[in-house]
Order: C-alpha cells, then sequence, then structure tokens
C-alpha cells in the first residue's frame, strides 16, 4: 500500500537527497553565519509556507484502521475494539507542561499523566506532604519549584533490552533528573544536578562497562546544554572562558551524583551503548558562543564520546575538582586535557552543523546524529571510538562511517530493527526512511548504491520520533510515533494556541504508512514506545508500604501535641472513619488519609473548602496534607473520586473552633 504523498526515490544518493528540495538545490550547501542568523525565522517561514504541497487528502481514506494486510508483520490494526488492550506502552514527555504522559499504542489512547515536576490538582502531586518531599521545598515549605520542562523519557535496560522498572526524564528548566517506577507509574526521586544549566539530553547506561554480571541499567547519563560561569555564584560573569558545560552520571538506583565531565563545547541530546562502554552528546556549541550567532561559526561541530570505565577510575584515582557549595567530583573531559587517545576521557568526533540528536542502532554499532542545519546524517561506529581510545584509530575523524544527505533540518532517528533508519526532516516536514548500511556502501564511494528508501509527508515539523522497541535490541519495526511541531489545520480550530500533532506510521512494510493524527496538549518532545508484557503494573497498593497509615477505623484518631493536630482517617466506600473532627483556631493540622478499600480501581478524593486541599488515595494507600486552621467555622471535607453510589454522601466535618 503506498501513501500518494511519498516523494518517489531516485536513481542515486545525490539525487535522492535532492529530490527533497527540488525548488533550491542550493539551500542544502552549508549556510553561512550571516545567513544562519536568519534561519530560525526565514527557514522556519519556509519550512512552514512548503506545508501547502501536502494536503494528503487521500491519506485517511487509503489507509483506514484494519487495511493493512496483517501478513508477517502481524497485527497492524491502528483500531482496537471496545475493551481489547494496546499492544504498546508510550511513554511521552510533556514538555513545559512538566508532565509525563502514558499511551496506548497504537491506538493513541491515553491512558494516564503523571505528575512529575508540576503540581497536579487532580491526584494532589505537590500537595501532600509525600509528594513535596520529592519536589523539595523551601524552609517555610512552599515547594521549591512550581515549574519543570520535561523532553526526554528512557527506561531502564536489563541485556539490551526494557526491564520495565523505571523511566527517567528530564527537567530542562531546574536541571533535575526524575525517576517514574514503572509498577506504580508515579514519580518516586527527583534529583538537582549541580553546577549545571538547561540539563536536556538523557540516557540510561545499558550495562556496566567493566563487571559483565551487571548487565542491566546503574547509571543514567544527562547532558547540560548551557554554559555558565564554574563556579555560578555571581564571579567572571562577562569571561567566556570562565564558562563551561558539564556531564553528569546519576546512580540509577539511590538518584545521587556520582561524577561530572567538564568538557568543551556543550551538550544536546545523549546516547549510551549496549556493550556500556561509551556515552555520548551531540553538541552544537563547540564554539562555546554566548550569543545565538556565535554558536553557528563552525562549519563541525562534534558528538563527543565518553569512556565510562576511564572516567570512574580517574574519579577512583582523585583526579578530579569540585565547584562551589557541590561535593560532586568534576574530572577534565577537555581537549586540551586529554591530549593522549590511549588515557583519554572523551573523544570529539566531528559533525556538521549544529547538529541536533544522537541515536544508538539497535544492532549496537553506530550512533548517528542528524545535522540540523546541514541535510545530512552522520554515522558514527562505535568500534572506531574504541579504536581511537585504544590508539588503533589515527583520527576521530575515522569514526564516522558514513555521512550522507538525507533532507533539510534532520533531527533524531528510529530504528525498525532491519537496518533501516528513519530521521525526522523538520524543515521539509517530512520522515525519510534510509538503509545504514547502503549509507556506508554510497559515502565509501560506490555511489550508485540507493540508501534512501522512501520519504513519507508528516504534518508539520517533526520533531523527535521513535519506533517500538527503538531503544533496544528488540527493535521490531512495527509502529513509528512522529511528533509534530504544528498542527496547524488538522484539527478542529480551538484558539490560538494549536495542539501538537503526534503522527503514528505503520512501518511494517517496504513503505511508511501513515494511520494516524492525534491532537496532544503541548508539549511533548521524546517518547519511547515498550512492549506491553515488559511492564508489570502494580493494581492496588500494599498497605505495608505505608507504615504512617492506620489498619482499620478503630484506629481513627485526633492527637494533639501543643499546636499541631494530627488527624488519622480511613476511608472506605462510602464513608470517611471520622465523621468529624475538631480542632482550635490557629493549629497546625495534619490529615492521614487511608484508603482501606483493596478492590482494583477504588479510588477517593479528600477535599477540604477554603483550605486549598486535594489529593486522592488509591486502594491501600495512605497519604498526608499538613494546613494551618486560620479560619472558625464548619468545613466540610468530601470524597472527590466518585467510589460508589453514596459517594456524594462520602463527606465530614471539620469543626473548627475559636
Ligand atoms: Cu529532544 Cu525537542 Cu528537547 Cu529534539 S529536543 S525536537
Ligand atoms: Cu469515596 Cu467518592
Ligand atoms: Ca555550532
Amino acid at each position: 500500500m503506498t501513501s500518494n504523498n511519498n516523494i518517489d526515490t531516485t536513481v542515486n544518493g545525490k539525487e535522492q537527497a535532492e529530490a527533497a528540495v527540488p525548488q533550491d538545490p542550493g539551500r542544502r550547501k552549508f549556510l553561512n553565519t550571516a545567513a544562519l542568523t536568519g534561519l530560525a525565522g526565514a527557514t522556519l517561514s519556509v519550512g512552514l509556507a512548503s506545508c501547502k504541497q501536502e494536503t494528503t487528502p487521500a491519506t485517511g481514506a487509503a489507509s483506514a484502521p484494519g487495511a493493512a494486510a496483517a501478513g508477517a508483520a502481524g497485527d497492524m490494526r491502528v483500531e482496537r475494539a471496545p475493551g481489547e488492550l494496546d499492544d504498546y506502552y508510550g511513554l511521552w514527555s510533556g514538555g513545559h507542561s512538566g508532565e509525563m504522559r502514558v499511551y496506548g499504542i497504537p491506538t493513541g489512547r491515553e491512558l494516564k499523566r503523571i505528575p512529575v515536576f508540576n503540581p497536579d490538582l487532580l491526584t494532589g502531586w505537590g500537595i501532600t506532604n509525600e509528594s513535596k518531599k520529592i519536589l523539595g521545598t523551601k524552609p517555610n515549605g512552599d515547594l521549591k519549584y512550581r515549574t519543570g520542562d520535561t523532553h526526554h523519557v528512557h527506561a531502564s535496560y536489563k541485556n539490551g533490552t526494557y526491564d520495565g522498572k523505571y523511566a527517567w526524564v528530564n527537567d530542562k528548566i531546574h536541571s533535575r533528573l526524575a525517576r517514574v517506577r514503572l509498577d506504580t507509574f508515579e514519580c518516586d526521586k527527583i534529583t538537582e544536578l549541580p553546577n549545571v544549566q538547561g540539563f536536556h539530553g538523557i540516557f540510561p547506561d545499558k550495562r556496566d562497562p567493566v563487571d559483565p554480571n551487571i548487565n542491566y541499567t546503574t547509571r543514567v547519563f544527562c547532558g547540560a546544554e548551557f554554559h555558565i560561569p564554574l563556579p555560578n555564584d555571581g564571579r567572571d560573569l562577562d569571561n567566556p572562558e570562565k564558562y563551561g558545560a558539564l556531564f553528569t552520571c546519576v546512580d540509577a538506583e539511590t538518584m545521587e551524583v556520582r561524577w561530572q565531565v567538564r568538557v568543551d563545547g556543550n551538550m544536546d541530546l545523549c546516547a549510551s551503548s549496549f556493550d556500556g562502554k561509551l556515552a555520548a552528546c551531540n553538541q552544537y556549541n563547540t564554539e562555546n558562543g554566548v550569543h545565538f550567532e556565535d554558536m553557528m561559526s563552525a562549519e563541525n561541530d562534534a558528538c563527543v564520546f565518553f569512556n565510562i570505565a576511564r572516567i570512574e577510575q580517574a574519579v577512583k584515582d582523585g583526579k578530579f575538582t569540585t565547584y562551589g557549595d557541590s561535593k560532586v567530583p568534576v574530572v577534565d573531559g577537555t581537549q586540551a586535557g586529554n591530549p593522549d587517545p590511549k588515557t583519554a576521557l572523551t573523544c570529539y568526533v566531528p559533525v556538521p552543523k549544529n547538529p541536533h540528536g544522537v541515536n544508538a542502532s539497535p544492532d549496537g554499532k553506530y550512533f548517528i546524529s542528524a545535522g540540523k542545519l546541514s541535510p545530512t546524517a552522520t554515522v558514527i561506529e562505535l568500534e572506531k571510538v574504541l579504536g581511537f581510545f585504544n590508539g588503533d584509530v589515527a583520527s576521530t575523524k575515522d569514526c564516522v562511517v558514513a555521512e550522507v544527505e538525507i533532507g533539510l533540518g534532520p533531527l533524531h532517528t528510529a530504528f525498525d530493527g532491519r537496518g533501516n533508519a528513519y530521521t525526522t526532516l523538520f524543515l521539509d516536514s517530512q520522515m525519510v526512511k534510509w538503509n545504514v548500511d547502503a549509507a556506508i556502501k554510497y559515502y565509501k564511494g560506490d555511489t550508485s548504491v540507493k540508501y534512501v528508501v522512501d520519504r513519507l509527508d508528516v504534518t508539520y515539523q517533526p520533531g523527535h520520533t521513535n519506533a517500538s522497541m527503538s531503544e533496544t535490541m528488540e527493535a521490531d519495526g512495527k509502529w513509528l510515533g512522529v511528533g509534530n511541531k504544528f498542527s496547524k489545520e488538522r484539527f478542529l480550530p480551538v484558539g490560538p494556541l494549536h495542539p501538537e500533532c503526534e503522527q503514528l506510521v505503520d512501518i511494517s512494510g517496504e513503505k511508511m504508512r501513515l494511520v494516524a493524527d492525534h491532537p496532544v496538549w503541548p508539549e511533548p518532545h521524546d517518547f519511547i514506545i515498550m512492549r506491553r508484557d515488559i511492564i508489570k503494573a502494580q493494581q492496588v497498593y500494599n498497605p505495608d508500604d505505608f507504615p504512617a497509615g492506620i489498619k482499620d477505623a478503630s484506629e481513627s484518631r485526633v492527637e494533639r501535641n501543643g499546636n499541631k493536630v494530627t488527624v488519622h482517617i480511613g476511608s472506605q466506600a462510602p464513608m470517611f472513619s471520622l465523621r468529624e473532627f475538631e480542632v482550635k483556631l490557629g493549629d497546625e493540622v495534619t490529615v492521614f488519609l487511608t484508603n482501606f478499600d483493596k478492590v482494583e480501581d477504588l479510588t477517593h478524593g479528600f477535599a477540604l473548602p477554603r483550605h486549598d486541599i486535594n489529593f486522592i488515595v488509591n486502594p491501600g494507600e495512605t497519604r498526608s496534607v499538613t494546613f494551618k486552621a486560620d479560619k472558625p467555622g464548619v468545613y466540610w471535607y468530601y470524597c472527590t473520586h466518585f467510589c460508589h453510589a453514596l459517594h456524594l454522601e462520602m463527606r465530614g466535618r471539620m469543626i473548627v473552633r475559636k
């Protein structure tokens, strides 16, 4: 089945590439700095203008759900009958909403929004004491931050595939790393990284570089985008030479920061190798520019590789410094500090020009970084990078085994496990499917090889893409998600703020087939798509995990300690175990609420008028809130979560006596 909006691929690599921009082949030459300064505005509008050609009227009809032959690829239906489950979990970041989201794939049904950095009114995240402890508070008890910007979601590994234990997501605004448990789908830890700003790329490691028994994730790598003075304490504000960016390693279990590496240039996205030996970040500002134009002046930036075992040895050997109040060891990963490849901690592989994205191929052999301002994808062979570190590969340039033109504004790449890569072309509003081995052959000089396999117009301006299990050795080549930054006219108009357009593509065949559009609340960046059998969700809590909770209604009570009052209440549909409790004006009141119900899906809420309290307790769970009883009178606390035919009656009185 062919989508009618595919651009036909032509006879050789050069033409394959040029077919993407017939109107102006010169545009794909690298642009000079002056032109690039205008790029953010100018090319974006070129890109947007070119959207006119992509009305794709027949796509929906041509790819009606269920129309694809199931064939060897298995069940490629997009829709699911009522009651039928999805095949995959999709874990999406939520951008500057600060949250993470869970979708069923292939239907795109939204299953959950996981509050992470964002206070959440429904669950009480940021209101309960337990969540405030995870989020972090100021001395006065208020949240330290109420904003967050999540970009990248990645999950823990074992044996080269997901183990269903954790997912991590970054907060770019305050440089925090959050962990979400994949049994409860709740955030359980947040770590603020020292010495950095603009923490952007993350990736868990996949095994230990040294110990073969550790074949699972024990580290999470974090790349920082912004240069800041080191230390950032008001000194050196105007001296760019004192600015730096650090790569950070966080312990996957304790979530403590283990070590940092100072690099030349900045870091953007992050990838880790399947053998555990390497991690890498693409760099768009090797110029160390402080201003926009400066960051685009060099023809080549780089992908910086980290030799994990050597870095950890250097930390052990005490070859580090620290900055400011932070105790975290910082090793020197700059080029000047690492002249000998045989002892170097880092290796800077050149990549043109302001690259965006670095992705590990599921065969474990390559990292692919896309040019963004260059129409190319760069394929870096990891064997060669290891060779460079051993002194066997003469130049960092030799680690590049292909650099081929694929289209304008290439950003992120996904894989199908059959040797093909799928890269988003932001400016072309396209997905391009290309064959990695063919690209390597072409780059070696065999220009008769076709490496572009297919092109698909998407709507519009795609950023991230990912395919089912793409980041694992079990990449299955079934579904490809495309996160488009602009939806324009794809959905009913709802005012100036548009939803984004997440599209689903069937990649089980030779040609890509667009099968669904979904409006999403801005603005997810990245996502992963994980087979459903990997996740073992816990459907009710074990009350033993909440030692502060009471076991049954007989333990309900009000305890006073000076002007501090603690209230223990249970909920069991359709009643609270205390019909009323009494406090005095000015008391500091802490309410612990335990949900005695053990039935799946029986959640209760607790809302308290005029005190700004609302939170939920799931079956078996205990949560608490603390507030000041600063208004005399009667306040009805009531259940917010529909739990029973008598849900409305589920309430009680808080009496505040003068
Ligand atoms: Cu992953 Cu959007 Cu933060 Cu690329 S970034 S698009
Ligand atoms: Cu309990 Cu509604
Ligand atoms: Ca640059």
